[in-house]
């Protein structure tokens, strides 16, 4: 991962199991304005995004799969909001410190620490899938920048690769341009389960080397490794 995302306190995770799906858009104009922090997840169409928020939020089948690429073609927002925690804590505030825009903040041994949790998942369409027609491929690309560029509360960005490639061109543009516009992130390393251990540390060996200082944390969506720590990153980030 990049700069600053700082470890977490333990007493501010966030109950993952409590996602909804929100909204599917497919064009720019649908879009609705940022009014929750957001986590993003892209990569290459195939890569595993939609298998890891399913993974994330405990359910088989909420953000739709498909061993045919090119299976998200909208942008699809799941949201998370955990009204009991917001209540819990907003019970032992201080009155003062409650803010008009409904976020609570209290009083964490002097320090204070925001306590509304309400967050989205967001699951884009993958780029690169070479059978899409010019239209559609235009119109993803369009989808993207404009969710990229329209001032969102992007809080962080999770850029999936497959553990088992090297980097694509179009995965490089797509650093490159997370660079440009100077949005944080983290690279998670997919499919980790279809590797031996010998070529896992070979493919780490790779990234870390191709990456410079971005950690990469590899993910299975089959046996749930890294799933803490990707649940740990989010939580150190909202
Ligand atoms: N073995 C293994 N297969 C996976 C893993 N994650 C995803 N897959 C498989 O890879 C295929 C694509 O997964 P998706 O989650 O639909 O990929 P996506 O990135 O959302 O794809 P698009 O929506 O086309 O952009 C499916 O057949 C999944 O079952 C994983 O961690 N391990
Ligand atoms: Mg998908």
């Amino acid at each position: 991962m990049n700069a600053d995302i700082k470890p977490t306190d333990k007493n501010k995770t966030v109950n993952f199991n409590l996602a909804e799906f929100e909204l599917a858009f497919y064009n720019k104009k649908d879009m609705p304005q940022s009014d929750k922090p957001e986590i993003c997840f892209a990569g290459k169409s195939n890569v595993g995004k939609s298998s890891l928020i399913n993974k994330l939020i405990n359910r088989k089948k909420l953000a739709r799969v498909s061993s045919r690429p090119g299976k998200t073609v909208s942008v699809n927002f799941y949201k998370i909001e955990d009204k009991e925690y917001n209540k819990e804590y907003s019970k032992k505030d201080n009155k003062k410190d409650s803010k008009k825009d409904n976020t609570v903040y209290g009083n964490n041994g002097g320090e204070k620490i925001k306590k509304d949790k309400s967050f989205r998942l967001v699951d884009l369409p993958g780029y690169g899938y070479a059978k899409l027609s010019n239209a559609e491929t235009e119109r993803f690309s369009d989808l993207m920048e404009y969710y990229f560029k329209s001032d969102r509360n992007i809080k962080l960005c999770f850029l999936l690769l497959d553990m088992r490639r090297k980097l694509g061109d179009n995965d490089r543009q797509m650093i490159d341009f997370l660079n440009a516009v100077g949005l944080k992130y983290a690279v998670i390393l997919t499919k980790s389960d279809k590797l031996k251990k010998q070529e896992k540390n070979s493919a780490l060996n790779y990234f870390n080397d191709t990456l410079k200082g971005i950690e990469a944390v590899p993910f299975s969506s089959l046996n749930g490794e890294g799933l803490e720590q990707i649940k740990h990153i989010i939580n150190g980030v909202l």
